[in-house]
């Protein structure tokens, strides 16, 4: 995969370029933002690639799943509310993308790279949406871990990254809200659609929790990525910070969460919650999901079938830069 070796950092060659290291890490150190003409060691660039298209391909892949369910939304107001929503998560996929260009990172090559199954994307979106109820689970848990993993990404020591992710954040909060307001609803509703409810939290708990990557002790870039001010909290306290603000949220709603060890820290009030399967977690990210073929042929199929815009738009631009010039 292109994204190994990453933390291999070169040793510098020579007095200039150990220097331009030194003054690097002294401008992250005191908060500097880093931007895209400024000089940069080529792992952070290359880190800062490996993350941001990471980022962007799961917004593009994860409206799959919710997409499926905009024809079957249960009214109109849920209906614009999840076409909204969707929309956003392409957006948040095009910011993203534009933020990996200013590192010259292609839009294309990263496209293509998603395509023919080379880059990674959030293990969370290679799971099936069964039921309406799945689309206030995946509102509330999914993106509601993304704002936790993805607020302290607004303070990110790349200034474009960083500023794509402060609009990113207020959207993905309306869309924590849908996905709440939905599961208030179920779970206030009938038995059947309380159990619709409880039946989505089984299955999306688990899988929210892995959102946030492996156990520190597995987590091969935090250590890099930290120094640089890229991550601000490890994969770890981001988990333990999403599952503090989520009992309570369940016990609001009256569902159970699908954990029999969990249970409060009387000295410290976290939650302490039981093992994550990280088998699992390793066979999704792995392309082993029980929908990665699905997802990744759902993408193939919508990039071919929108060859006709891409040319037509090219054609246009062709034709007013021949005007201009004229
Ligand atoms: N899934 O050393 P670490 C969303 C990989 S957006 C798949 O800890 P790092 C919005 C990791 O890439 C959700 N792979 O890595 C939405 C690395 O592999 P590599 C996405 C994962 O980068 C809502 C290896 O494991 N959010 O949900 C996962 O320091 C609803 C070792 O891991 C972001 O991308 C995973 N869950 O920390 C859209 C936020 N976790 O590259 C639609 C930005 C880890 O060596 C609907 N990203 N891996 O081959 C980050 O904050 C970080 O990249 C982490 C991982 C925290 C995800």
């Amino acid at each position: 995969m292109y994204t190994q070796a990453l933390n291999d950092l070169p040793t510098p060659h020579n007095l200039e370029d150990a220097e331009k290291m030194a003054n690097f890490q002294t401008r992250i150190d005191s908060e500097d933002r880093i931007e895209a003409n400024d000089w940069m060691p080529e792992a952070y660039r290359r880190t800062l690639v490996r993350q941001i298209s990471q980022h962007a391909h799961s917004e593009i892949i994860g409206q799959l799943p919710e997409g499926a369910w905009i024809t079957r939304a249960p009214s109109l107001r849920r209906k614009a509310a999840l076409l909204a929503k969707v929309q956003d998560e392409c957006g948040h996929g095009l910011y993203l993308y534009a933020a990996a260009e200013t590192l010259n990172a292609s839009r294309e090559a990263l496209m293509d790279q998603l395509m023919e199954g080379k880059a990674k994307y959030s293990s969370i979106f290679n799971y099936p949406t069964m039921t309406w109820a799945d689309i206030g689970a995946i509102g509330w848990l999914v993106d509601g871990a993304a704002i936790m993993n993805q607020i302290p990404l607004c303070r990110c020591s790349y200034g474009p990254y960083a500023r794509a992710m402060i609009r990113v954040c207020k959207e993905e909060s309306f869309h924590q809200r849908q996905g709440f307001e939905i599961m208030m609803t179920l779970a206030k509703g009938s038995a059947r659609q309380k159990a619709m409810a409880q039946d989505a939290l089984n299955r999306w708990w688990w899988p929210s929790l892995m959102m946030f990557g492996p156990p520190d002790t597995d987590s091969q870039h935090s250590d890099q990525s930290t120094r640089w001010k890229i991550k601000r909290f490890s994969n770890d306290e981001l988990r333990q910070k999403f599952v503090d603000a989520t009992v309570p949220q369940a016990q609001f709603l009256g569902l159970t969460l699908p954990d029999p060890d969990l249970r409060q820290d009387e000295v410290t009030g976290n939650w302490m919650y039981g093992e994550i399967d990280w088998e699992e977690f390793k066979q999704v990210i792995s392309g082993n999901g029980p929908c990665n073929q699905d997802r990744l042929a759902s993408r193939r199929k919508a990039h071919e079938e929108g060859a006709w815009v891409r040319e037509a738009a090219a054609a246009y631009a062709a034709r007013q830069a021949s005007r201009n010039a004229a």
